[in-house]
């Protein structure tokens, strides 16, 4: 009953050049991925051009962070409206790489996530824990520090218009995908956790894995009840391995 989902996060990569080879190359994967929707964030400078080159595909995309303002004298940042206004389905917020680079608190995610709403936009809220906290057994009170943040300051019903992506920090970038069994695990634990404030959000909700997630890893991850598909970096950046991860998610 959840879609399945795959979205690729670029990161700070690309051309104007890579990102029309990459869409161009996405645009049957996605096509034939029935059931499953696809989507991109690419870099916020490239929206405008990945607006144009997915036009009429199946291709949905996002923006990678948002600020919390829609207007005025922020230097530098980008408005959720703005986003939504160049066809931007998605945000993510709260991705590892904005709370430990830029300093973003449980605090500024959860402020962020309710701007992104405003604005109509779905966030994808990104959660998951350290290595040292994953050694240390804490994984599950920090995935529900981070979700209690954003349920404190929006309300459960927040999280029936949102997606959640668990990314292991000790998985991202580092080839170190999570075994499904453990993948599993946590999501089901996220599951039950959200169950504790409203079963019908708990059970709706999409939950992507995220953390080096490759072609080879990818249908096995997904093939887990509580996994529904993946927010995958690296691999996204490769239009043959991005394409076997689409096709593992049927
Ligand atoms: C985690 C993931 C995408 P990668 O950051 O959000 O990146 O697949 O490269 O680990």
């Amino acid at each position: 009953m959840r879609q399945p989902l795959v979205m690729g996060n670029w990161k700070l990569n690309g051309t104007k050049a890579s990102v029309e080879a990459l869409v161009k190359a996405l645009i049957e994967p996605a096509a034939k991925a029935d059931g499953v929707e696809v989507a991109v964030c690419p870099p916020v400078i490239f929206l405008g051009l990945v607006e144009k080159l997915a036009e009429g595909s199946r291709i949905q995309y996002g923006a990678q962070n948002a600020d919390v303002h829609t207007q005025g004298a922020f230097t530098g940042e980008n408005s959720p409206v703005m986003l939504k206004e160049f066809g931007c389905k998605y945000a993510l917020v709260g991705h590892s790489e904005r709370r430990t680079l830029h300093a973003e608190t449980d605090d500024v995610v959860a402020a962020k996530f309710e701007a992104i709403q405003k604005a109509e936009l779905i966030p994808v809220l990104c959660i998951g824990e350290t290595l040292s906290q994953f050694e240390a057994n804490e994984t599950n009170a920090v995935v529900d520090a981070q979700l209690k943040a954003v349920i404190d300051r929006c309300g459960i019903a927040a999280i029936a218009n949102a997606v959640i992506a668990y990314e292991p920090v000790w998985a991202i970038g580092t080839g170190k995908t999570a075994t499904p069994e453990i993948a599993q695990a946590v999501h089901a634990h996220i599951r039950a956790y959200l169950a504790g404030f409203d079963a019908d959000v708990a059970a709706k909700v999409q939950i992507l894995y995220g953390g080096s997630v490759t072609g080879a890893t990818a249908a096995d991850l997904f093939g887990q009840p509580d996994i529904d598909g993946g927010l995958v970096g690296g691999a996204s950046l490769k239009p043959d391995d991005f394409a076997q991860i689409i096709a593992g998610a049927k």
